[in-house]
Order: structure tokens, then C-alpha cells, then sequence
């Protein structure tokens, strides 16, 4: 079958809640996907920086396949012999007494909203359902009926409610508007420390550190979601850790299993993580044998590849390249580590025909609201792959 006919049946079948560009992956490697029509393409999205290890990493793939031949799932109504090993290296790697195994990032969040509850009314001593929790505006953690209730983005609630109380939204990258907005009822103030979906929004030096400041101050927990940008894809393993910010939840989902499974967690030390107790929350499949496997596989790939230093490094090469050059449709370039956003200006007619160009020429990126094209490869990237990119990205960003 060729493209046109799998677009065909997909767009019959499938409900139309995407716009997918027109190819048809059928295998990839690294940082390069085939489609069915035998082209090759340089990833520069990653899965939205799911797979971070790069595609079908050979490490990873091995542990899926050697746990899968064993047992995949055994309910949380038993032990495995996968979970504790998982449990143990994450707290390792990144520094989290505790962690909590969920599958989509969008439940590792409403984990966290329900641990911050919890410990509002328990710890802090917030009265019974008053519990509020602070979020940005232009944030994206998720599609959940709870999650989508503090979206500040039409398309994502408009036709979604009733939403859930609770949640108070605030500027993106205003800390004095996070002072002001705190309540004794305050539970916790939840932030991306970069907006992706937002369109890779890089807060004002200082902010994030400043946010944790007030938040310590008042008691409040301050949570990272990091599903995009944690697990090295800033150059650090976490991006708060570049302000020296160590949040008190952490959630983490998408390059937890290098893209080859549904992995998310929450992170916390025991005095906070500590507080579910048996029944309060599960998943039937969090925590399972062959998701724990992976998730280990995943880490220690991450760790024992740099990929944080990688990120980093290359991250500043490919963004001072980008940089240098000159087009009259860039209105900027940002980016941390490998998590890169070109905000084109709105007079160049949208980033998605740059997207369709750059596809013509094998580079795959995606757009992001309308005029910023993401460029997130995977991490294990060479700078030969970014060297061989680059032309083609001057190409594009130089047509009419
Ligand atoms: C889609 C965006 C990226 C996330 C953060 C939680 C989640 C996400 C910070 C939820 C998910 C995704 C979902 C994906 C597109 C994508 C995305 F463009 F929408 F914003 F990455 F930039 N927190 N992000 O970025 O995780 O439940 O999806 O596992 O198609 O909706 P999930």
C-alpha cells in the first residue's frame, strides 16, 4: 500500500482529532524514521521528546523483548520482580526518594493534583475540598477532563466542560503574580520550566528559582512537570536543575520508556510520596514487569550515553547555527539543551508550510502554534547528522 491509501483508510476510521503531516512511518533507527514509500527522514521531534534514547535503541529493545518472553503484567494485586529494581534506580538517577509508576503524562499530573490535595488537607491543614492549585497560563499537562479544566487554550476546553474547581491561572514567567495569587488554601503551584506546547516559552532568568523561593516561603509545593523537559532533553537531567531548583513533585513520563512504551511517573521525597496509602490511587497497569524492564533499560541508557551532556552540548551548537541564519521570517531562536523553537514572524504565513518544505528535503519537525517550528531531535544525535541538516533548514528558512 502506498501513502495515499493508508492516509485513506486512517482518515475513515480513525476519529480526526489530529493533522498529522502526510508520512507514513513504517521503521526507524536512531534519530531516522522510513516511510512506506522507502525515504528516509532526520527526526526532529522525537515523539515530542519521547524518545530521547533515539528510535528502537538496541539496550532498551533488548530488555523489552528479554521481559516480555517472562511475564508483562501482573496487577499491582502482587509483586514483581521489576518494580523494586525501577523504583531504586530512578530515586537513584534522579535524586527523588520515592517515585509513583502511572502510563500517560497526563495521569502522572492528575496524580500529582490528587498527591497535593492530599497533603494540603493533611500536612498543611487546608479545610476539606478548598485545596487550590496554581497553574500558568499558555500551560499544557495534558488532555484529562480535570487537566483540560486549567488549559488557557480554547481549542483544548471550549467544548469540554464542566470543569473541575480548584485550579487558579497566572502569566507564564511572573513570579510577583504567583506571590499575589497564594491563599492560606494554597496546596501547590504546578509549572512547566519550559512551555512546549506553548511554543518552547523559556521563562526570564531567574524564575523558576524565584517561584520555588515563594513557594517555600508559604508553604506551598512547588511541581515541575518535566515530561517534556526532564529526563536530559535541556542538557540537564532536569530543567529546573539549571536554576538550582530541586521542586518537591516532579512528573515525568514519555522518554521514561525511550519511546517504546507508555511510562509516567511522579517524583517526591517519602515525607510527600508518603502519604497514599493502600486503595487511594493505582493503575492496572502502572508499575507493571515489562514497563518497569523498559523503564530501567531507558535510564540507564540515558545515564551511561551522557545524553544530558550531549543535549547540552549540541543543543548550543544547533541553536547558535540556527542563529546565524539569515532570514527574513525569523523572528527568533530559543532553546535549551535540545528543546529548540524558531518563532517565525507572522507575516512568513504559518510554520507549517516550512514543516512541508522541510519534509521534502528529509527532516521531519513539527509545528507549534502556528509560527514556531520545534526542532527536537533525538539525543543521540551526532554533530555530522546536525552539519547534514543545516543546509536544508537555510533552504527552507529562505524561501519566499
Ligand atoms: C498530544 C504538545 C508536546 C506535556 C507536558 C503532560 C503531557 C504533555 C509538559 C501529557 C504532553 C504532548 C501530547 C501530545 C503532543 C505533546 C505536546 F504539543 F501538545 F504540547 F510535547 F509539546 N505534560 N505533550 O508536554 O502527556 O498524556 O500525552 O503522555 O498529541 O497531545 P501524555
Amino acid at each position: 500500500m502506498n501513502t495515499q491509501q493508508f492516509i485513506e483508510i486512517e482518515e475513515k476510521y480513525g476519529a480526526h482529532n489530529y493533522h498529522p503531516l502526510d508520512v507514513i512511518i513504517e521503521r526507524a533507527e536512531g534519530v531516522w524514521v522510513y516511510d512506506v514509500e522507502g525515504r528516509k527522514y532526520l527526526d526532529c521531534l522525537s515523539a515530542y521528546s519521547a524518545v530521547n534514547q533515539g528510535h528502537v535503541h538496541p539496550r532498551i529493545l533488548e530488555a523489552m523483548l528479554a521481559q516480555a518472553k517472562k511475564v508483562t503484567l501482573t496487577s499491582r494485586a502482587f509483586r514483581n520482580d521489576q518494580l523494586p529494581l525501577f523504583y531504586k534506580e530512578l530515586s537513584e538517577f534522579t535524586g527523588y526518594e520515592m517515585s509513583l509508576p502511572m502510563n500517560s503524562g497526563a495521569e502522572a499530573v492528575e496524580s500529582a493534583v490528587k498527591l497535593a490535595r492530599k497533603w494540603a488537607y493533611r500536612v498543611k491543614g487546608v479545610p476539606r475540598h478548598q485545596a487550590e492549585i496554581i497553574t500558568a497560563s499558555g500551560n499544557f499537562h495534558g488532555r484529562t477532563t480535570t487537566i483540560v479544566s486549567f488549559s488557557t487554550e480554547a481549542l483544548y476546553r471550549d467544548d469540554f466542560g464542566p470543569f473541575t474547581p480548584g485550579f487558579v491561572t497566572v502569566p507564564y514567567g511572573d513570579s510577583a503574580a504567583i506571590e499575589k495569587a497564594i491563599t492560606p488554601n494554597t496546596a501547590a503551584v504546578m509549572l512547566e520550566p519550559i512551555q512546549g506546547e506553548a511554543g518552547v516559552i523559556i521563562p526570564p532568568a531567574g524564575y523558576l528559582a524565584k517561584v520555588a523561593e515563594i513557594c517555600k516561603k508559604n508553604n506551598v509545593l512547588f511541581i515541575a512537570d518535566e515530561i517534556q523537559t526532564g529526563l536530559c532533553r535541556t542538557g540537564k537531567i532536569f530543567a529546573s536543575f539549571h536554576e538550582g531548583v530541586r521542586p518537591d513533585m516532579i512528573t515525568v513520563g514519555k522518554a521514561l520508556s525511550g519511546g517504546f512504551y507508555p511510562i509516567s511517573a511522579v517524583l517526591a521525597d517519602a515525607a510527600i510520596l508518603g502519604l497514599f496509602t493502600p486503595g487511594e490511587h493505582g493503575s492496572t497497569f502502572g508499575g507493571n514487569p515489562l514497563a518497569a524492564a523498559i523503564g530501567r533499560a531507558s535510564i540507564a541508557v540515558l545515564r551511561d550515553e551522557n545524553l544530558a551532556g550531549r543535549a547540552a552540548e549540541l543543543g548550543a551548537y544547533f541553536v547558535e547555527q540556527l542563529s546565524e541564519i539569515p532570514s527574513r521570517h525569523v523572528k527568533e531562536v530559543r532553546g535549551q539543551g535540545l528543546l529548540i523553537g524558531v518563532e517565525l514572524h507572522p507575516a512568513a504565513g504559518g510554520a507549517r508550510r516550512f514543516c512541508e518544505a522541510l519534509k521534502t528535503r528529509g527532516i521531519l519537525a513539527k509545528e507549534t502554534h502556528d509560527h514556531v517550528i520545534r526542532f527536537a531531535p533525538p539525543l543521540v544525535i551526532g554533530k555530522d547528522t546536525i552539519d547534514w541538516a543545516l543546509p536544508a533548514i537555510r533552504e527552507v528558512l529562505q524561501m519566499a
